[in-house]
């Protein structure tokens, strides 16, 4: 947000954290970082000319391929409430109008509202930093029944637009607008290449996003923020440019994409945070899609092959452009932060007993309501757990039985609770589903079924011609092996102890990380698990890691229990994991004696990453 004095946020922040958990985190997180920066420009440093100019022609050429997927026949439109928990509760009291004020309490706050924003007060900010920045800022505790209840005013009216819209939180939602469009006598194929066309066009949907707006506001009294382009992944990023209260269009053009795309700062994109910028700034000089475009070459020298694919893909503004063909939900998911306690007294007590009603009559409750109003039942219970020294534990039991009742989610939930005890805990959050395995057939079919619309890729965006391209080196090295999941099979396969250090120069908490590059054979659509049928988008990458882990456990749990005693995994590669605490060493070797058939899914955990 412009106006912040950001140096006095950052010194506050820093001042206000220090010696805390969270900073130790945050420094340990920050080293990792470092190392990983230094060890990828030594490797940088190897690669010889010939290297360079080889690297440099599998980018082209890999450049083009994915040119050739750009779909530009769909129009989508991203849609975002302005600070909208904010926004809602200032509806409720009318007198928070245009005083800073945030929702959330003193450990933690949901959001804040804009008069707040200016202070550097922001969404996931414990509020005692907030108070500090900001000494008149007005404190509302957190009341999901009203977002609730002013989230489903709004999906009414994206209803209208789309039927099939996809709601990505309770404040956000994409819509493919493309059929709303060619009522209103427009369609995709006419405007290309025509320019007055082209200015109708886009005027059009301009009134489109402003209607749909003003439609939102009269329904519910609360702003939104709008933005329309070929894809998701451009309709997001658009509907960022001129928040709060306005939109932005990008016009269905190649050259207006590209010219979009070129200069937009990678941050802007979702998908890549703090530390792959860092990371990509720092070896590479990368700052815009541009300069990512340009170093194609030393991308796919370092990173794995899907890694550098992303890199590229979101450079050249590929998207999403179907909607997934699911329209029933097949899994729902709740969460929520609170304070931690370090006294361990206090803390069993907690919870023994308030987790209980916290966790379980409260976040269950909404979760079964959920489920029974959706006509959805689930199989699988994930329970994810966040410690105060913000290490993340993710517990899973699929049961004989499928269960909708807030009893039964309360029952197993909490016998998974338990084989955690003790535990210092911040966060709970409870997820289940159902199964609906697809065959590798179907998989592929729907993988297929995109329209690709084919159009000249302009040249300078390459730099070597692309004739004759050989493929990529082999690697080298393929002696030692290490066993790994493959997700496409479900099952271990053996892989060069190159290989894993090649994939850890994927980044840390990112979509992009080495062991997506599995998991990007389980995304149907890049959205929907192709065994279970759970959907995630692909911006919920840590949500989308630990799915990814459960598959990789029960896949092992299945294993063991037709095979006897499990497969050792190499013990060194949980070693950053080891080095948060005592008593996670203890639980990761830890099975729930009591919940018979299930295991901590952190024991099967392998991460690359941790071979640096
Ligand atoms: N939220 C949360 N914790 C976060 C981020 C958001 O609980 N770390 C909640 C509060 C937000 C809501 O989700 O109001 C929507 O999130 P957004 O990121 O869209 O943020 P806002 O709508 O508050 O603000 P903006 O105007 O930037 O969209
Ligand atoms: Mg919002």
């Amino acid at each position: 947000m412009g106006g912040v004095d950001k140096e006095k946020v950052q010194r506050t922040v820093y001042e206000m954290s220090k010696g805390s958990k969270y900073f130790e985190n945050e420094e340990r997180k920050e080293a990792f970082t470092r190392r990983k920066i230094e060890s990828m420009r030594v490797q940088c440093s190897k690669l010889t000319p010939e290297d360079i100019s080889h690297f440099q022609m599998v980018a082209d050429k890999r450049i083009l391929e994915l040119e050739a997927t750009r779909d530009l026949s769909r129009i989508w439109l991203h849609v975002d409430m302005d600070a909208f928990y904010a926004a809602v509760e200032t509806l409720s009291d009318p007198t928070l109008k245009g005083k800073p004020m945030a929702v959330g309490g003193m450990s933690m706050i949901s959001t804040a509202n804009y008069e707040a924003r200016r202070f550097g007060v922001r969404a996931a900010m414990p509020g005692f930093i907030a108070r500090k920045l900001c000494p008149e800022l007005i404190f509302v505790p957190v009341d999901f029944k009203k977002y609730t209840h002013y989230s489903e005013l709004t999906r009414k009216v994206f209803q209208k637009y789309d039927p099939n819209f996809m709601a990505a939180s309770l404040d956000e939602a994409y819509l493919d607008i493309t059929d709303v469009c060619k009522e209103r006598g427009l369609t995709g194929g006419e405007l290309l290449g025509v320019n007055f066309i082209l200015m109708f066009w886009y005027s059009a949907f301009v009134k489109i996003a402003q209607e749909l707006r003003t439609t939102v506001y009269e329904e519910t009294v609360l702003t939104c923020s709008a933005g329309v382009g070929p894809n998701r992944l451009l309709a997001k990023v658009c509907s960022d440019i001129n928040k709060p209260d306005g939109q932005f269009v990008l016009p269905h053009d190649l050259m207006a994409v590209m010219t979009f795309i070129s200069s937009l700062p990678i941050r802007k994109i979702g998908g890549i945070g703090k530390v792959t910028e860092h990371i990509l700034r720092d070896v590479f000089g990368i700052s815009t899609c541009e300069d990512m475009l340009r170093k194609g070459g030393f991308l796919c020298a370092l990173f794995s092959r899907s890694t550098a694919d992303f890199f590229l893909s979101v450079a050249l503004g590929l998207g999403e452009t179907e909607t997934p063909q699911v329209k029933l939900r097949k899994s729902i998911s709740n969460e929520r932060t609170f304070a931690a306690t370090e006294n361990e007294a206090l803390l069993h007590q907690k919870l023994l007993s308030s987790v209980k009603v916290i966790f379980t009559a409260d976040l269950a409750e909404m979760l079964s309501a959920d489920m029974q109003k959706e006509g959805l039942s689930g199989r699988t219970l994930t329970l994810k757990l966040k410690t105060s020294s913000f290490e993340v534990r993710t517990r899973a039991v699929t049961l004989q039985k499928y269960i909708s009742s807030s009893e039964d989610i309360l029952k197993h939930a909490t016998k998974l609770l338990k084989a955690e005890l003790p535990v210092s805990l911040r966060l709970i959050a409870i997820c289940c589903y159902g199964r609906n395995p697809k065959s590798i057939g179907e998989i592929e079919r729907d993988c297929f079924l995109k329209l690709n619309c084919r159009s000249s890729f302009p040249s300078k965006f390459l730099s070597a011609p692309s004739v004759n391209i050989p493929d990529p080196k082999p690697h080298q090295n393929e002696g030692s092996e290490l066993l790994e999941a493959d997700p496409s099979s479900m099952q271990l396969k053996r892989i060069s102890l190159d290989e894993v250090n090649r994939r850890a120069n994927t980044l840390d908490d990112e979509p992009v990380s080495s062991s997506n590059r599995g998991q990007q054979l389980l995304w149907i659509n890049d959205y929907e698990c192709s065994l279970c049928g759970i959907e995630l988008r692909p911006s919920f990458a840590e949500e989308r890691q630990e799915h990814f882990d459960f598959h990789l456990a029960e896949r092992l749990q299945n294993e063991e229990s037709r095979s006897g005693p499990r497969t050792p995994m190499p013990r060194q590669r949980f070693s950053q994991k080891d080095d948060i605490g005592s008593n996670s060493k203890r639980k990761r070797t830890k099975s729930s004696p009591k919940e018979k058939g299930h295991i901590p899914i952190d024991v099967f955990f392998v991460k690359s990453k941790q071979n640096l």
